[in-house]
């Protein structure tokens, strides 16, 4: 359908095993993400993108530093389809979790120029930047899925997971499975 974007969620080799910062089974993600791309017009991503230095930093592993090899796609994505890429996190005085952060682009506007409608999301991480798109685009009145088989979390706190899983589908995002699509 021409309302549909797949919206890939930082799927960078920092967030992947052996990454700066590592995902539990990140990797995971690839195959079913590699799938689901052939279902759709619109392909659209996001990366992690720091600068050097921020306070993101203060909480966090330093990782996905723009430019380098930890903020780069890894080999297995299949990058072709990718329509256009969200860079977020570019500053030093906030995380930037949301894509809908994005600096270089506006992602909002791109959506709806383009006539986007649902947006289906997957990637790393379900509890932090997954979450914080997902609820951006709920909140801005696009119909939002997450597939389950195409995102994992970090889980800081082992609850963190479901409790992320929970609040999205407060906020009228549809968990779903890759079945579904
Ligand atoms: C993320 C922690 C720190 C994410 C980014 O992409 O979910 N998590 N920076
Ligand atoms: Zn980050």
């Amino acid at each position: 359908m021409m309302d549909e974007a797949l919206f890939i969620v930082d799927v960078q080799n920092d967030f992947l095993p052996g990454g700066a910062l590592a995902v539990k089974n990140g990797d995971e993600v690839i195959a079913p993400i590699n799938r689901l791309m052939k279902h759709f017009d619109m392909v659209l991503a996001s990366k992690d993108w720091h600068p050097a230095r921020t306070v993101h930093f203060d909480k966090w592993p330093v990782h996905c530093v723009r430019g380098t090899e930890g903020a780069a796609f890894p080999r297995d994505l299949n990058i072709s389809s990718i329509r256009k890429i969200f860079l977020k996190g570019t500053g030093n005085t906030d995380d930037g979790y949301s894509a809908f952060e994005a600096t270089n682009e506006d992602l909002e506007s791109f959506l709806k120029i383009n006539g986007i409608k649902k947006l289906y999301v997957v990637g790393l991480a379900t509890d932090y930047c997954v979450k914080a798109t997902a609820l951006d685009a709920a909140g801005k009145g696009f119909e939002v899925y997450v597939v389950r088989e195409a995102v994992r979390a970090v889980n800081l706190h082992p609850d963190d997971e479901t409790n992320a899983f929970m609040e999205m589908k407060e906020a009228g995002v549809k968990i779903i499975s890759i079945n579904q699509i």
